[in-house]
């Protein structure tokens, strides 16, 4: 077989369009197969797990000088298929991501087809409006009046979280964005001490100093403790620095607790600060008149990261920095490239929305988001959102019930369940002093059997002073109640010590 050397515009129009365009249908048929469907079945696993020695003698990695055949590359995929964690999976609840959305996945594969980058209305005019209708009503369901305001698409919620250090400060400071921190008094920014970490390292990033994120006790329940985020600011502007943003966390990464948004707002108005609500997590429950009153309080934040690749389902990655302010976005970032951003171009040029980003290039992750909403209605996202709420609520319900498992928090608010699982030989033992030290060890160990046989995914992490757990993360509406009951059964199967 002799394939083409060159792209989609010499074949598109010549006998090899036939060839090629097979090569794309098989491909596309293998992936719906084997990538979409097979790999949302309950009866395949979840992984074919493989050390990093095996995998790279199961998959050929090398590049090769010379050219390999179609063939040969459906086999490749297949083999990356194979190997690959199927985050599709039904059992697959490890991370705050999971399951394939079908609309959602045309709108990923159209975006990829058409290539664009979003940065000109030149480039990417059906894109910029979809990022202003999305957006606009993104903020309207965050509660800012009119849906007014900005707001941008970014490469991760870790990305939307510096931008919104970079947008306090520039609002504090403005002269920052010429002359830097040079001859500012010590900037200081409050976030809880389960906050993401993306806070710390964002502040490292730009300049601000990882030290200089005062970190805010969290309560029995993970929430923000106002009290002494007050103390906090007080104590900064004793040591005589300048607190000028508070970021307050709407579903924290491992207990999924809500901050008391409120509260906070009123201490950043007292002290004039900014305040951004990392809803990165927890703003899909936005959508619910259920389980919205978890971020009461929101719309009064100065900013919001919300990304619907979390609760949403959105296809990763699809994470959005939304404002309740006008100009702040631009004036902070603008660069004003002159070969890209020309103010003298024969159409309206606030349509080219790029130059608030602080990328350039930059892919339209907003199709795919916007194509599933069209798809649903934003009832269908509500349903999803509900599903999804009422599993974890079973899920808690029915472990509470059974002898291995603690629950780390009683009442979960958000989707993920958090819990220890205590082998029948570790049962009764709870007062030694080694107990805690042994109970350490369990959720490794039940993590090993459970990737290596396939038949589930669930992460744990230690927090705090407390030793290893596992969280169970629900965000995939295709799961049901006996789903839940699998989950029950294989953590009792896998830890019977
Ligand atoms: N912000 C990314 C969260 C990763 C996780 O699921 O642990």
């Amino acid at each position: 077989e002799k394939k083409s050397t060159r792209s989609v515009a010499w074949f598109a129009s010549l006998p090899d369009r036939q060839r090629h365009s097979q090569f794309l249908k098989e491909a596309v048929d293998l992936m719906l197969d084997k990538a979409v469907f097979d790999a949302a079945s309950r009866t395949n696993r979840v992984v074919e797990w493989r050390s990093p020695e095996e995998l790279k003698k199961l998959i050929d990695l090398d590049l090769p000088a010379d050219r390999v055949s179609h063939d040969r590359l459906l086999q490749l995929l297949k083999d990356i298929i194979q190997y690959s964690v199927k985050t599709g999976h039904p059992y697959f609840v490890n991370q705050l991501f999971s399951s394939v959305d079908p609309y959602g996945l045309v709108g990923q594969w159209l975006g990829d087809a058409l290539n664009p980058s979003v940065y000109t209305y030149e480039v990417s005019p059906v894109f910029t409006l979809m990022e202003e209708t999305v957006l606009c009503e993104m903020r309207r369901i965050v509660g800012f009046p009119e849906g007014r305001g900005d707001g941008i698409f970014c490469p991760g919620g870790s990305i939307a979280n510096g931008y919104a250090i970079s947008c306090a400060r520039y609002n504090f400071v403005p002269d920052v964005k010429k002359r830097g921190l040079h001859g500012l008094p010590r900037l200081v920014l409050f976030t809880s001490e389960d906050a993401h970490y993306s806070i710390k390292k964002m502040a490292s990033l730009l300049g601000l100093g990882s030290d200089n994120v005062y970190l805010i006790h969290c309560n029995s329940k993970g929430k923000m403790d106002v009290q002494h985020l007050e103390q906090e600011i007080q104590r900064a502007l004793e040591e005589g620095a300048a607190p000028f943003m508070v970021s307050a966390t709407a579903g924290t990464t491992v207990l999924g607790a809500f901050d008391p948004i409120p509260k906070i707002a009123d201490i950043c108005s007292k002290y004039k600060m900014w305040l951004h609500v990392d809803a990165a997590w927890g703003g899909g429950a936005l959508v619910s008149k259920k389980h919205k009153h978890l971020l009461e309080g929101i719309e009064k934040a100065d900013s919001v990261t919300w990304n619907p690749h979390k609760l949403l389902t959105a296809p990763q990655q699809c994470s959005t920095f939304l404002l309740r302010h006008e100009g702040v976005l631009s004036a902070c970032h603008s660069a004003s490239a002159q070969y890209l951003f020309q103010k003298d171009k024969f159409y309206d040029t606030q349509y080219d929305t790029g130059d608030k980003h602080i990328q350039c290039g930059r892919r339209a992750d907003v199709l795919k988001f916007w194509f599933m909403w069209k798809a649903k209605g934003t009832v269908g996202l509500e349903e999803h959102i509900d599903t999804v709420f009422d599993n974890a609520a079973y899920f808690t319900k029915q472990i509470k019930k059974r002898e291995g498992f603690r629950m780390v928090l009683q009442e979960p608010e958000c989707t993920n369940v958090c819990f220890w699982y205590i082998p029948p030989s570790l049962r009764g033992h709870e007062d030694q002093s080694d107990f805690s030290e042994r109970l350490h060890k369990v959720a490794p160990r039940i993590k090993e059997r459970m990737i290596k046989e396939g038949s589930m995914m669930v992460t744990y992490q230690p927090l705090r002073d407390q030793p290893n757990f596992f969280r169970l993360v629900l965000q995939n509406s295709g799961l049901d109640w006996a789903d839940m009951d699998y989950f029950v059964q294989e953590f009792e199967r896998l830890g019977s010590d």
